[in-house]
């Protein structure tokens, strides 16, 4: 699963990125800071089930720390967009296509209001004008996308031929087509599908950042007024607190364990003991940084998906090695035992003869969704 990081330019995208990949990448406080787009594996915690039935895992693709599965997923941070990208202006429109190899997308936006449109200092500024305009402009880049088919083959082939590579599934554009009753393509139409199908193949969260140069009752009274009004979850967090504690327990100065246990581990200097506190207070006031919470919305409550554990013997819950439960892996809504079978290798998923949900014993159907937190043994 791949997720998207898009939004206005300086609002902190790359920021967000950092702290969820702890990849070397740019970050400043100017416009178009980040040109070519950062990847790098995030990570979904997890329970462990090693506490459930009393074992000890010996984790291969999804890190334990204390009971917790840290569950890798792509994440992709892209350039910031301004008005009147989709017709190339800023950094142009080409990272618009990289953030539509993403399966979702998390859309940052800097809910202090403290930086205008352009990316530049401000007062005051109204973020709900950001989320108006990069709905528009992405609008507007794919309706164009639309709008270059050419009348060969059937509408639906056609649109699925022009947008291939950036992720909307065949299904979605078909459905778009028969449910508008569109017969031809012109701008209203092609604005049409383009809304139908970015609703449906790119589900969206909103990351209110720099929530910390805010109190939290105006924090929550803005996020909620924008929430209200797009009708998407807008999670309050501070990518900048969350960057600085990651980088702080990977260079061992403290322990971090989200919501909110900061404990010090080794001596800092008067600068790093004033910064940790200055979070410390940041996390007093709004229970955690908010980036855990805006991972998890977006991952489980918006896209519904899944955690499964795939084992090869389902008594001692390991692989054919003896490692226990040693892979977890990050499942779309709708994927079943096949679906786990690919994840696993191409060989596993071509013989694939069924599975079995070891909490129950029994075997599941094939078209059966997995659920999450499921330990499967695939049958071959
Ligand atoms: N106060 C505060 N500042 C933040 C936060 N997150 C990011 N910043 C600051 O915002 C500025 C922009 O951060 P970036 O991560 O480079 O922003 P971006 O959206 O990637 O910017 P572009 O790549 O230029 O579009 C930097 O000065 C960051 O330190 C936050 O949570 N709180
Ligand atoms: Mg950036």
């Amino acid at each position: 699963m791949k997720i998207g990081v898009i939004g206005r330019t300086n609002v902190g995208k790359s920021t967000l990125f950092k702290a969820m990949t702890l990849e070397e990448v740019e970050i400043a406080d100017r416009p178009f800071t980040t040109i070519d787009p950062n990847r790098g594996i995030a990570y979904v915690k997890y329970p462990c089930p090693e506490k459930e039935f009393n074992v000890k895992c010996n984790p291969h693709n999804a890190p334990c720390v204390d009971g917790t599965r840290f569950v890798p997923f792509d994440l992709i941070d892209v350039a910031g967009l301004i008005e009147g990208a989709h017709e190339g202006k800023g950094l142009g429109n080409k990272f618009l296509s990289d953030a539509m190899e993403a399966d979702a997308l998390i859309e940052v936006i800097d809910i202090s209001g403290r930086s205008d449109k352009g990316g530049n200092p401000t007062e005051g500024y109204d973020p709900a004008e950001d989320i108006r305009m990069v709905d528009e402009e992405i609008l507007l880049w794919l309706s164009s996308l639309i709008m270059k088919i050419k009348p060969r083959d059937t509408l639906a082939n056609e649109i699925y031929k022009t947008l291939s590579g950036l992720k909307f599934r065949f299904e979605t554009i078909n459905e778009a087509i028969n449910e508008l009753g569109v017969n031809q393509i012109n701008a209203e139409n092609a604005r049409k599908l383009s809304k139908f199908i970015l609703t449906h193949d790119k589900p969206m969260i909103i990351a209110g950042n720099k929530m910390d140069l805010l109190d939290k009752e105006e924090a929550e009274k803005r996020a909620k007024r924008l929430s209200d009004m797009f009708n998407v979850p807008v999670i309050l967090c501070s990518a900048a607190a969350e960057l600085a504690l990651r980088e702080a327990e990977k260079n061992g100065f403290i322990r971090y364990r989200p919501p909110a246990d900061i404990t010090a581990i080794k001596q800092m200097n008067e600068g790093q003991t004033a910064a940790i506190n200055t979070i410390k207070k940041i996390i007093g006031k709004f229970g955690s940084t908010g980036v855990d919470n805006l991972i998890n919305t977006l991952l489980f409550s918006v896209l519904g998906a899944k955690i499964v554990f795939p084992v090869e013997d389902e008594r001692k819950l390991s692989d054919k090695r003896g490692n226990v439960l040693p892979d977890a892996y990050l499942l779309e809504k709708n994927a079943t035992a096949k679906d786990l079978a690919e994840k696993v290798h191409t060989e596993v998923a071509a013989n694939y003869k069924g599975a079995i949900d070891c909490r129950t014993g029994l075997k599941i159907k094939n078209e059966q969704p997995l659920k999450n937190g499921d330990i499967i043994k695939i049958l071959v």
